[in-house]
């Protein structure tokens, strides 16, 4: 510490390297994963040379506003983590960007201009702290108040899915086969506990109809006996098919997890349910919670510590929800390891995670790390190096930028719905409900 204390911690340059990372042809609710996903990564450089890396959305809307947010960082203290909101509210948003309505077609919950500001500034946030801590030699959960658990549980992250992306789409390979059916999405959970141990389950719905997905569940619960399964739909049911689905599947649910959109029908489905409801759509922000928690409508939030401002925020989150005695966890987007040692890290310090994390990290067969992290029995060890205690690897970003350079703008938003209309040109955004 003495001799951190000599080490000059003013920020002198903040380099934001927009990427397209290669996407599996994942099914949702909306449509299919695009072949590439864009996503934001930051550095933040200090006096003394220490340089802090960061990951978060990539879209344009995030990087109009991440760019004249960066140039506002430089000459301020890595450590002032606080004045990274003051900086965001004093950074413009473009209001023809805020639609005010679900964002990614809802997977994100409702988009405002504070949720943008805030996917940025949780960026910043998590570049900072690695700059502290590899400046203070302590790892990133230290600076939040130290870990209360050595390894972080991630859940299997199981999707429809098809073989390939539509003929004729430029798209990296992956060896995980499709997956539209029963049978394939038990055979995919085999494989997610083979290559990494999970042992619980989240499956990803809204796809098929609730009958077939409910058949899915049931055809886990018989492959996995006893052990924890999720469906999420991202709100594509009606109260009444949610409710259909919660009886059907009420004994070997953990959770259901947005079964419908809106605390309303949240609190309807929950008072009849008989099973908790878990919400990363319904609950996105501080505003939300009163109500939502007021009305019972959700008894597990899953934090994305993207759009919820950071891993500090995150924390607050769980401070709140252990008031209110409801539970808290993680869900997850497409993300790379920067964002995955972020949230081991910070889940690591909640000592009312009850639930285990989800991440999409198994399907990105690309990464910016010099070492990607492992799962090891569905667990990631909690880093104790100094800051995130990962590495950027250049060599690494440097074609995933160029492919982002060449893009000619049709990949740098994520849309599934566009995606979709290349193997299925009539394909619109589903409304909801849906069923
Ligand atoms: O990647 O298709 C996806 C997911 O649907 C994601 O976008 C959601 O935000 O995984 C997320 C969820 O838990 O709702
Ligand atoms: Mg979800």
């Amino acid at each position: 510490l003495v001799g951190a204390a000599s080490v000059n911690l003013t920020i002198t340059d903040v380099r934001l390297t927009p990427i397209l990372v290669a996407d599996p042809p994942l099914l949702n609710t909306q449509g299919v994963h695009q072949p590439y996903t864009p996503r934001l990564i930051v550095e933040v450089e200090t006096a003394g040379g220490i340089v802090g890396v960061g990951e978060t959305y990539g879209d344009t809307k995030y990087l109009e506003l991440a760019r004249p947010f960066a140039r506002k960082l430089v000459g301020r203290q890595v450590g002032d983590l606080n004045g990274l909101f003051v900086v965001a509210d004093d950074v413009a948003v473009d209001r023809s960007r805020v639609s005010g309505q679900v964002d990614v077609g809802g997977l994100r919950g409702v988009q405002t201009a504070d949720k943008l500001r805030l996917s940025v500034v949780s960026g910043f946030e998590v570049a900072c702290l690695d700059a502290l801590g590899k400046a203070l030699g302590l790892p990133v959960h230290a600076l939040l108040g130290g870990k209360v658990r050595d390894a972080v549980e991630y859940s299997a992250y199981l999707f429809y899915k098809w073989a390939d992306h539509p003929e004729g789409v430029r798209a990296e390979k992956d060896d995980w086969g499709a997956a539209v059916d029963p049978d394939g999405v038990v055979e995919q959970a085999r494989r997610f506990t083979e290559r990494y141990g999970f042992t619980s389950f989240k499956l990803k719905g809204g796809v098929f109809p609730p009958d077939e997905e409910i058949a899915a569940v049931r055809a886990l619960a018989k492959a996995f006996p006893g052990h924890p399964l999720r469906l999420d739909p991202n709100g594509a049911w009606s109260v009444q098919t949610s409710l259909k689905v919660a009886r059907e599947l009420g004994d070997v649910l953990e959770y259901l997890e947005d079964p419908t959109l809106g605390t309303a029908g949240m609190a309807e489905v929950a008072a009849r349910a008989g099973v908790p409801l878990a919400t990363n759509m319904c609950v996105t922000t501080f505003a939300e919670i009163k109500e939502a928690f007021t009305k019972d409508a959700v008894q597990v939030v899953l934090s994305d510590h993207h759009y919820w401002g950071g891993l500090r925020n995150t924390q607050q989150l769980a401070a709140i929800c252990r008031a209110f005695g409801v539970g808290v966890s993680m869900h997850s987007n497409t993300h790379l390891g920067i964002s995955l040692a972020a949230m081991t890290h910070v889940a690591s310090t909640v000592p009312n995670l009850h639930h285990a994390c989800d991440s999409h990290y198994p399907w990105q067969s690309e990464d910016v790390l010099t070492e990607r992290l492992a799962f090891d029995a569905g667990k990631v060890a909690v880093p104790d190096a100094p800051g995130l205690g990962v590495e950027l690897d250049h060599d690494r970003l440097r074609p995933l930028h160029q492919r982002w350079l060449d893009d000619d703008g049709a990949l740098r938003d994520r849309d599934d719905a566009a995606a979709m209309r290349v193997a299925e040109p009539e394909w619109v955004t589903p409304a909801v409900p849906r069923w």
